[in-house]
């Protein structure tokens, strides 16, 4: 298959160790494009991810890159003498020019980490344990950037989380209906406005800016292959001001359902409450700390709150004609809008239960 990138030309902008041996399309990511690469290096191979930043979705790659540098670096100062620590954090590549990315002819902004070997990301979780490992691994890593330096990082992209400005993007692409699907989506379009009133909730809570992942999908995290161990939370493109929140919010809604998020059949999507109580004690143990009691007592609801805004997020771009999130199939963003209100609704059954759960463990 004849790749759309000249991947030779651009390896060669990295100072990767070696020569290159092979290039490989590599993860399920929705929107920057990821390669494995390969390199022969004193006989043994050396592997690096080599990743181009949609511009589309972020405005100011140069921005993007500034929080990662500063973020991989405080992460790593963070990290000294800890077993292991290269597989711990994620490290930049430099490029020739000693800078830590690479703009290419046409203007796209590429950058390099270094792979990390014997560790893996899954897309669902398949084991509490494995559920409790990844909410560790963010609370940890929201707990290392609580110390980050001023100044403010970049916004990378504005008002990322805010559900209502979600909602009102919804109501244009309901009311502009481009491609003409919104009769089709009817009964997705009504499940969505008759929960409008949900979209303000974390905004009016009073809750403290902290520095945030904001894409805490399960497959964000490598876990080790040997113990199962939590390694290195990965996708930084979204780290920026934002709730704590947020980040629990898009564990529940990535992690408690054993159905893929573009599953078809909606029976399979269900919220597991032994999951769930994983990933309270997960994340709590290493976010309990520095959490206001207020931050707390909304984890369950922010599990629902990031779920309904995804699932609005996908339909409007299915209304808007599939411009934002990478599909492979025709319907794809309806098909993922559907999975997240199945999940949304499930929440709703459990919210006062999930509430209670949290109580007892957080005191
Ligand atoms: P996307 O924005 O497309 O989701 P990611 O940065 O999450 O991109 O990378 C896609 C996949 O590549 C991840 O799910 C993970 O499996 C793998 N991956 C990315 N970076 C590394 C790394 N440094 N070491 C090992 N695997 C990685
Ligand atoms: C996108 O890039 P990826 O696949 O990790 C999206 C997230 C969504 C997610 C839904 C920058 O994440 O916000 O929750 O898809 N990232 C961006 O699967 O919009
Ligand atoms: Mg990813």
């Amino acid at each position: 298959m004849k790749e759309p990138h000249d991947l030779r030309d651009l390896a060669a902008a990295f100072q990767f160790q070696g020569e290159v041996s092979a290039f490989a399309p590599f993860g399920n990511g929705h929107i920057n494009d990821t390669y494995l690469v390969t390199c022969q290096a004193a006989g043994a191979p050396v592997r690096y991810t080599l990743q181009r930043i949609n511009a589309q979705v972020f405005r100011s790659p140069a921005a993007v890159m500034q929080n990662i540098e500063r973020v991989t670096a405080h992460l790593a100062a963070r990290l000294a003498g800890a077993p292991d620590r290269d597989r711990r954090a994620l490290r930049l590549v430099p490029a020739r020019d000693g800078s830590n990315w690479h703009e290419d002819a046409q203007g796209e902004t590429w950058r390099a980490y270094r792979f990390i070997e014997n560790a893996r990301s899954y897309e669902t979780a398949t084991s509490v344990d494995q559920a409790f490992q990844a909410a560790q691994a963010f609370g940890r890593f929201q707990q290392q950037l609580a110390s980050l330096p001023a100044p403010r990082l970049n916004e990378t992209i504005p008002d990322f989380h805010h559900t209502p400005k979600r909602f009102a993007a919804l109501e244009q692409a309901i009311a502009a209906d481009v491609k003409g699907r919104a009769k089709v989506a009817c009964p997705e379009i009504e499940f969505a406005l008759t929960r409008r009133s949900i979209a303000r909730v974390l905004l009016e809570a009073n809750l403290p800016e902290r520095i945030t992942h904001n894409d805490t999908k399960f497959n964000n995290v490598l876990l080790d292959d040997a113990t199962g161990e939590s390694l290195c939370v990965i996708d930084l493109d979204t780290v920026m001001p934002g709730l704590a929140l947020y980040d629990f919010g898009d564990m529940v809604r990535t992690t408690t359902s054993p159905a893929a998020e573009d599953e078809q059949d909606l029976r399979k999507v269900t919220m597991q409450f032994p999951l769930f109580e994983a990933l309270v004690r997960g994340y709590l143990s290493a976010a309990g700390e520095f959490l206001t009691k207020r931050e707390k007592e909304f984890l369950a609801f922010s599990g629902k709150l990031i779920t309904f805004e995804t699932g609005i997020r996908f339909l409007a771009d299915h209304l808007n004609g599939d411009t934002y999130f990478k599909i492979h199939r025709e319907g794809h963003n309806l098909d993922r809008c559907r999975t997240q209100f199945k999940l949304v609704e499930a929440i709703e059954r459990e919210e006062e239960k999930m509430n209670r759960l949290v109580e007892e463990i957080a005191g």
